[in-house]
């Protein structure tokens, strides 16, 4: 074990940079990290035994829910249950938030959101798929959590992470100290300190989007595409398109080589599609943290005030430089995107 640091020995050693922790949110990554091997376990053997494929159910987002999807859900909800440490848990495959209410977890502190399994899609085709989590304190002092101790701004996390079960399973998450990176030993069954102190590079030529969406997308976000394209070798461009379809897998790529991801307001999303509490307020966190940047081609991503449980938002997100950019062809054509949908 010489060497080896695992998140339960990094995350005991870190509890000293919170002056008000005792140890609970220290447990509470700890039962994240439990759920997340479990997961694990099964995300590996799909194809083995009966939990490929659709569980036959919808969720509110009107998606069709895989046999895993459900069960990771079900074993994040177990987990952070029986560890007692958090009083709601608001996740992408329940309607309503998910109030704990168990005899540990009388004095809870913190609020977990949680998108149990992203890009489920992916699972039946073997391609990386991910666990993406938010953790909030509770405002109310006393009684039970209520959806407004969940509609909290990114800004208020006191810590995010995510799981990429992919060619290695690896956990990254930040306390907003940096951000650091374990990857499972399965020989020990647990997360190893991989990669201390993540950062992603200030500039890069990866982009990652949908351009099956590209008639709908709007004319900032075109313009970038076309500039992205553009045969420059002095900016490095053209850039190399990558796109999987999992927003943890191409995020955690750019975030080691440097690229941007964007997910606008499409036809379908006109309001974007991935979720603000569970997904973007997490990645934002994280890669912010990771000297990166993330926004809705206009705001902060960390800024927005949640109204509602599943609210949607756009992100573009990554490499600080990249961004900036696309936020500046944004910027540009806001007017026309005004127009166009006025007409
Ligand atoms: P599309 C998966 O469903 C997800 O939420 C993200 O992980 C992923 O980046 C995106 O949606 C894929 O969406 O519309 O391109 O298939």
């Amino acid at each position: 074990m010489s060497g080896i640091k695992t998140l339960g020995q990094f995350i005991i050693e870190k509890q000293a940079d919170f002056s008000y922790a005792k140890g609970e949110l220290s447990r509470l990554l700890r039962d994240i990290g439990i759920a997340a091997k479990i997961v694990n376990r099964e995300v590996n053997k799909a194809g083995l035994v009966d939990i490929l494929g659709d569980a036959g159910t919808v969720n509110i987002q009107g998606e069709g829910q895989k046999k895993l999807d459900v069960f990771a859900n079900t074993q994040f909800i177990a987990a952070l249950t029986s560890g007692g440490e958090c009083c709601i848990v608001a996740t992408e495959e329940e309607d309503d938030f998910v109030p704990i209410d168990s005899p540990v977890s009388k004095n809870a502190k913190y609020i977990v959101c949680i998108d149990p399994l992203d890009g489920s899609s992916n699972i039946d085709v073997n391609v990386a798929v991910g666990t993406i989590f938010s953790i909030y304190r509770r405002k109310s002092m006393e009684g039970l959590a209520t959806l407004a101790d969940v509609l909290q701004k990114g800004t208020e996390q006191v810590a995010a992470g995510y799981v990429i079960y992919g060619s290695s399973t690896m956990l990254v998450y930040t306390t907003g100290k940096g951000v650091n990176g374990f990857t499972l030993d399965p020989s020990i069954g647990e997360f190893c300190l991989s990669h201390p102190n993540m950062k992603v590079p200030k500039d890069g030529s990866i982009y990652s989007i949908n351009e099956g969406n590209y008639v709908h997308f709007p004319m900032g976000v075109k313009k970038y595409i076309k500039y992205a394209q553009v045969h420059d070798e002095a900016s490095n461009r053209p850039y190399t398109s990558r796109y999987i379809g999992s927003m943890v897998a191409d995020i955690h790529r750019n975030l080691i080589k440097g690229g941007i991801y964007i997910y606008p307001t499409t036809a379908s999303s006109p309001n974007g599609k991935l979720r603000l509490l569970y997904e973007c307020n997490p990645m934002a966190f994280i890669v912010e943290q990771a000297g990166g940047t993330a926004s809705d081609g206009f705001r902060r991503i960390l800024e927005i005030e949640p109204v509602e449980l599943h609210q949607r938002s756009s992100i573009f997100i990554g490499s600080e430089k990249m961004v900036k950019m696309a936020e500046e062809m944004m910027a540009t054509y806001a007017v026309s995107d005004s127009n166009t949908k006025i007409a």
